[in-house]
């Protein structure tokens, strides 16, 4: 009973007339993490995305836990705040007070959860990036002034 090889990333590349940081197939991830990943630079079905996680306040679990998914791949995230903190919201790539969630990798993604003992008050919900951490006020681990 064999084992099959993994496919090697220069089984694509022969005739790809791009440069590394270049995104053949428009799927968001550049031909040289595809060489990388051993995926297929001219088809997206193949990609593989990545999944980044922070957390203040708390920590996260992810199920599965992967390296990267597939597209599509559906990934349940459950943030477990440290006491006394509470959860509060996710942010960055996905904007939900929701615990636990499912994500979609349909992209790279980043996410930030947020715990902590006072709830939080999006500085900037009108415009601008108010997902980002450093427009959430009190600041995630402060305490209020
Ligand atoms: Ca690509």
């Amino acid at each position: 009973m064999g084992t099959a090889l993994p496919i090697r990333g220069t089984d694509y590349f022969g005739n790809l007339s791009q440069t590394a940081t270049g995104d053949f197939d428009h799927d968001g991830v550049s031909n040289l993490q595809e060489f990388l990943d051993g995926t297929n630079p001219a088809d997206k079905n193949s990609v593989r995305f990545r999944l980044s996680i922070s957390s203040f306040g708390g920590y996260v679990t992810a199920s599965p836990t992967r390296l990267s998914y597939t597209n599509g791949e559906a990934v349940t995230l459950t943030a477990t705040p440290t006491p006394p903190n509470s959860f509060r919201a996710w942010a960055g790539d996905v904007i939900s007070t929701t615990n636990p969630i499912v994500i979609t990798m349909t992209s790279n993604k980043t996410v930030l959860a947020l715990a902590g003992p006072f709830p939080i008050t999006w500085t900037n919900s009108a415009s601008g990036a108010w997902e980002v951490a450093s427009q959430l006020e009190p600041q995630p681990g402060a305490q209020p002034g």
